[in-house]
């Protein structure tokens, strides 16, 4: 069973993996928009991949006992400069989940309540890994900038991420 204040946030942080999800989706849509087909798969996987962070937290508040309350998903944004724009976005708001996921995981401590401090520690993990694909990511569309052949050997190359549904456990 989880502290109402716990509760809270954890359902505070579905609703940021649900925005989260939403983001990608706008810049995979205005991906396609303007050609960039590979950007838009790679975007379409984020997507994916969010969703099943969102449904993580979904699934670890019913276990828990407590309740999932669903809010409104605030409107992403729908237009971007660049590709290494789009790509600076999403470092930045990748940025703002890890931050949000530490505060959780101090307040997990302050609570004493180590299931949840057990639970978020895929999340920390795993946001070393987001962070990490978008400096890579930045750093190859500096060095091609924002057009010309290169950006369309880029773009091939981000066409091959392709979306890993979680593993389903004997308990699922
Ligand atoms: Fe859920 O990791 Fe990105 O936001």
């Amino acid at each position: 069973m989880l502290s109402e204040k716990m509760e809270a946030a954890l359902n505070k942080q579905l609703n940021n993996e649900l925005y989260s999800a939403y983001l990608y989706l706008s810049m995979s849509a205005y991906s396609t928009s303007i050609g960039l087909k590979g950007f838009a798969q790679w975007f379409l996987v984020q997507y994916q991949e969010e969703t099943v962070h969102a449904m993580k937290f979904y699934k670890y508040i019913l276990d828990q006992g407590s309740q999932v309350k669903l809010m409104a998903i605030a409107q992403p944004m729908t237009e971007f400069k660049s590709p290494l724009d789009m790509f600076e976005k999403t470092l930045q708001h990748e940025k703002f989940i890890t931050q949000c996921i530490n505060d959780l995981v101090d307040f997990a401590l302050a609570e004493k309540d180590q299931a949840t401090e057990i639970f978020l520690q895929w999340f920390v993990t795993e946001q070393i890994e987001e962070e990490g694909n978008d400096h890579e990511i930045i750093g190859k569309l500096k060095l091609v900038g924002d057009q010309g052949p290169a950006l369309l050997m880029l773009d091939r190359e981000l066409a091959t991420r392709v979306f890993k549904p979680p593993a389903a456990t004997a308990k699922d």
